[in-house]
């Protein structure tokens, strides 16, 4: 089977499921929060995490745990777009922006990113356009709400019907909009305004949420409920996280969003000798 998203730089091929890094430029991120929010100490992680195999790094300048505050766009700029520039000559990886404001989308896209990763899945005025001018790639996340508000008793008669309509309908207005579907990622937004069932039910059926044919993002790292199942607090979560992350490449997860690459990467090469008779 071949599965490719179209990105700016070129295909990435993702029927063997593949690593996004986490790198957030932020103060307030729920696990790597302050860490590298100086631009030296950022582009070290990214080509760290570049060596441990990841195929896309994914820099975020806000943070969207539940109860963040929105960040103005001026600090957004200032925190991604000189990281994303000095970093493009640098490394062969794919670069992600997570970001939901088409200003930064536009100058994501100039200074050479490859994807843009919107967590409100183009809903922000403009953010449609905004994209059908780059050749970025876009990863499309379901949310309930806000990240202010979403954690607030989410309820669905069916999640999996409700995220999969969702996604249908995001990439209808980016067909419209004149983004072709070969540049479309979809996810289904773990923690986005679900409960730790949600969560597990969208796991568990994670091949029934596939739209188009299109390739599934998954972003459990570190998260709560991977917290709620295990007791451990944030930086105690990396065995469960692995786990799930094994779960969901074995349920039709094809990229997977993760803190720790390194651990990550040799599950996935210990499921892949599985699957494909592959050493
Ligand atoms: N989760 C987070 C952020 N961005 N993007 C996608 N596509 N899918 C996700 O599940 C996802 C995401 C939250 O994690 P993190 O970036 O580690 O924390 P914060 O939002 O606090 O910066």
């Amino acid at each position: 089977m071949s599965l490719v998203l179209r990105c700016a730089s070129g295909p990435l091929e993702c029927a063997r499921p593949v690593v996004m890094g986490v790198l957030n430029l932020t103060p307030d991120s729920f696990s790597d929060g302050g860490e590298y929010l100086d631009p030296q100490a950022a582009l070290e992680r990214a080509l760290a995490l570049a060596a441990q195999g990841a195929a896309l790094i994914d820099l975020g300048g806000e943070s969207t745990r539940p109860g963040a505050e929105p960040v103005p766009l001026d600090e957004e700029l200032r925190r991604v777009i000189a990281v994303v520039g000095r970093l493009r000559p640098l490394t062969r990886a794919l670069i992600s922006i997570d970001t939901s404001k088409p200003e930064v989308m536009r100058a994501a896209a100039a200074a050479g990113a490859d994807l843009i990763n919107d967590v409100y899945a183009l809903r922000a005025p403009g953010a449609l356009a905004a994209l059908a001018e780059s050749n970025c790639a876009v990863c499309l996340m379901h949310m309930r709400g806000e990240p202010r508000t979403m954690q607030q008793s989410p309820q669905y008669a069916d999640v999996i019907g409700e995220v999969r309509t969702f996604l249908e309908r995001r990439i209808e207005a980016c067909r419209a909009a004149g983004i072709d579907e070969a540049r479309i990622a979809i996810d289904p937004g773990f923690g986005f305004g679900k409960t730790l069932e949600h969560n597990l039910t969208l796991l568990r059926r994670l091949e029934q949420i596939r739209v188009a044919g299109r390739p599934i993002l998954v972003g459990l790292s570190r998260k709560s409920m991977i917290g709620a199942l295990t007791g451990k607090g944030t930086p105690e979560r990396v065995h469960g996280s692995v786990a799930a992350a094994l779960l969901a490449a074995q349920n039709g997860a094809n990229i997977l969003r993760v803190h720790d690459v390194a651990a990550t990467v040799d599950a996935l090469q210990v499921l892949a000798a599985v699957t494909d008779g592959r050493q």
